[in-house]
């Protein structure tokens, strides 16, 4: 008779919020049906890291309070602070770090859980298996442009870098230290994962281009710098 052992993992999901009172609810109450109805996960919570609001953010996230949902509230400003705060409540031995407006599925999971081999299992906008429609050339070129620049200066060969759904081995951050607060946090973990012999394996996921998403020539000059920053950062020279 053949048994099937999947292997069951305990999940904290973080999801770092800022400004978010048109969804935040509805977005929260998603992942949990979805954590709930997945049958390889045992256990999951999930922590709702808010910054600072000029909305009511806060409040809704207060009230969503339960014994599998955590608000979490920090006044300091960036996307990677409110991970970081998360990941120092997270109580299970995976993390799922997800963006709060779920312009990256919840549902990486589905496949993301099958490689629990690895250690850092990235829902991939690059990978083949992808569908995307209607994505702009500039904006094509300019993802192709930071990646190359990541690949040069890191010596990442991920494709899909800065992506906010990812499925993480907890125990990495007992070995390293995210030093980054807004964004580029995420070449941080990978760069300093990979020095410690982690390894990330990357699964295609359903994403549609959105028109909400920054503008490239808003962004590219920031994300430049930030990541010239972070390198002189890690060689000392800064
Ligand atoms: N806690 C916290 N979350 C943030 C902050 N800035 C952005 N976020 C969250 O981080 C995620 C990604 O933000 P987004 O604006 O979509 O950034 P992008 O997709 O990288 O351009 C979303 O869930 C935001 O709500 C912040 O300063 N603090
Ligand atoms: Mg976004």
């Amino acid at each position: 008779m053949k048994v099937n052992f999947t292997k069951k993992v305990s999940v904290s999901v973080v999801v770092p919020v800022v400004n978010a009172e048109k969804f935040i609810k509805n977005n929260v109450l998603h992942i949990e049906k979805y954590l709930k109805n997945n049958k390889n996960i045992e256990k999951y919570e999930i922590i709702v890291s808010v910054q600072t609001s000029k909305d009511k953010t806060w409040d809704i996230a207060k009230k969503l309070k339960s014994a599998t949902i955590k608000p979490v509230f920090s006044k300091k400003k960036g996307k990677w602070v409110g991970l970081k705060k998360g990941f120092v409540v997270a109580k299970y031995s995976w993390i799922v770090m997800l963006d709060s407006d779920l312009s990256y599925p919840i549902e990486f999971l589905d496949d993301a859980l099958k490689h629990t081999e690895f250690d850092i299992i990235i829902g991939s906008r690059y990978v083949k298996g992808v569908e995307r429609h209607n994505i702009p050339v500039v904006r094509k070129f300019f993802s192709w442009g930071y990646r190359t620049l990541v690949r040069v200066l890191f010596g990442l060969r991920e494709k899909d870098i800065q992506v906010g759904c990812k499925l993480i081995r907890k125990e990495i951050f007992r070995n390293i230290e995210i030093t980054d607060d807004s964004w580029v946090g995420d070449t941080e973990l990978l760069y300093k994962s990979k020095k410690k012999g982690y390894i990330s394996f990357e699964v295609p996921i359903d994403y549609g281009y959105s028109l909400n998403e920054l503008s490239v020539s808003k962004a590219a000059p920031k994300m430049f710098f930030a990541i010239l920053k972070l390198r002189l950062k890690l060689w000392g020279l800064i």
